[in-house]
């Protein structure tokens, strides 16, 4: 991989020359998420957010940037970085440093570089932090504890993170309030299940061109990241496998047609292998040790945790990158394993992730967040915060009246039937 880099006073990207290239590709994003831009529209003559500094930590994609355009169109500052190695598109981390926006994001960075960025974004000393997976938040926490007194607030994105903030909420250690954007009805329903489907699918086949149909696919978790997985391979004729611990996961994959096995024996029979847990050590040396040759194992959850790469390595005699984003690794006995994106987010890493379409209410909820924090985060006590409910019904409406659809209203009548406990057989 080059290892130059395009460097600002405010910018470290990879190559400022791709910024056309990234201009197009969020020109494309902005005309497929008519929220966003509502919000833009609106809160651009507001000034809603003037006065505030947002430092970010979320994938750098197009979507990613029609967010990060809209809070610098209400009047904010912006410094932002990558949240995952593999996940920054080099030509909108460009696109964004030429428009002004300070940004410290390349694909294919190590952990080092990684943190580095961070720190570079909170050198501004935010008022505001955005994030995703909360690498953000735990390094104001553990290593920048002096900016935690002027941060009002912050907003998590995703699944992982929340969970480990309201651990961190419970230890009375989480020192500013953070809005749970990824439990927004309109996050985690459509988002999480819909978007994590295809884009996961995506990256699968992008790295691999592998027929789905009749192969067995296997889908370490059925929470929503996992339902949406099995719902789209299932739909391009796949044999769906679910693995579960909880069993009204596991009771819900049954009822939705797929088995239900334990990885042990799942490993046996597998084609294709994708987890979308959130725990470490999902897939480990015993599960390669009985897998088919040519079978395909990849990851869609935040952290990179999930298949223990260090075991097969262990394993194997010899590796090779066969395709992009496919290293092939073969064992002492001649069979071949794949991995796909070294176990790292393969939606992101080996395609674009989520479509605009879906990231539009995603980012509409951070959005709002974000303009909530500004008018009354200081009201806010320390701990996890959710998205109000009307929040959610307002974001869905305004998508709706975009899709062609008609949404029929309660009479008065119809509502005072509800509650009447009068009314019976
Ligand atoms: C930015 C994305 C995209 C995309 O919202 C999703 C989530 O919860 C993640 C966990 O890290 C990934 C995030 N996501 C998916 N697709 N973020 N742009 N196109």
């Amino acid at each position: 991989m080059s290892k130059t880099y395009s460097e600002g006073d405010h910018f470290k990207v990879r190559d400022i020359g791709l910024a056309e290239q990234g201009r197009m590709k969020m020109d494309w994003a902005e005309s497929r998420m008519p929220v966003l831009m509502a919000l833009r529209e609106e809160h651009s003559k507001k000034q809603s957010l003037k006065g505030m500094r947002i430092a970010g930590c979320l994938h750098v994609t197009k979507e990613t940037a029609v967010l990060v355009e809209t809070l610098a169109a209400a009047g904010a500052e912006i410094s932002w970085s990558g949240c995952n190695p593999l996940s920054t598109n080099d030509e909108v981390a460009a696109a964004l440093a030429q428009a002004g926006i300070s940004i410290y994001a390349w694909y294919g960075m190590n952990t080092e570089e990684f943190y580095w960025c961070i720190d570079k974004t909170l050198e501004m000393k935010p008022t505001l932090t955005l994030d995703d997976g909360a690498d953000l938040i735990f390094s104001v926490h553990n290593r920048h504890p002096e900016l935690a007194g002027t941060i009002i607030g912050g907003t998590e994105e995703t699944t992982t993170g929340v969970h480990r903030l309201r651990a961190m909420a419970r230890d009375g250690a989480l020192k500013y309030p953070v809005i749970a954007v990824n439990d927004a009805e309109t996050k985690w329903d459509f988002d999480n299940v819909f978007g994590t489907g295809q884009s996961s699918l995506d990256g699968i086949l992008r790295a691999t061109s592998v027929l789905l149909a009749g192969k067995n696919f296997v889908v370490a978790g059925y929470g929503h990241c996992g339902y949406g997985c099995a719902l789209r391979a299932d739909g391009m004729g796949a044999n769906v496998i679910a693995t579960e611990v909880k069993p009204t996961a596991a009771l819900k994959a049954i009822l939705h047609g797929h088995k239900v096995m334990c990885m042990d024996d799942a490993a046996r029979v597998g084609d294709v292998f994708i987890t979308a847990t959130g725990m470490k050590d999902i897939i480990v040396g015993r599960h390669f040790e009985v897998m088919r040759d040519g079978a395909i194992v990849c990851n869609t959850g935040h952290y990179d945790c999930e298949i223990n790469l260090e075991d097969l390595e262990e394993m194997a005699v010899s590796k090779r990158t066969i395709r992009d984003n496919c290293e092939e690794f073969t064992l002492r006995d001649g069979r071949r394993i794949y991995v796909l994106a070294q176990g790292r987010l393969v939606n992101l890493a080996a395609a674009e992730g989520h479509p605009s379409e879906v990231m539009d209410m995603s980012f509409a909820n951070q959005f709002l967040s974000m303009v909530r924090l500004a008018e009354e985060g200081k009201d806010l006590e320390a701990g996890v915060h959710d998205i109000p409910e009307d929040q959610d019904q307002r974001i869905a409406g305004i998508k709706l009246a975009t899709m062609d659809a008609g949404l029929d209203v309660l009479t008065p009548e119809q509502v005072a039937y509800l509650d009447d406990y009068a009314a019976g057989t």
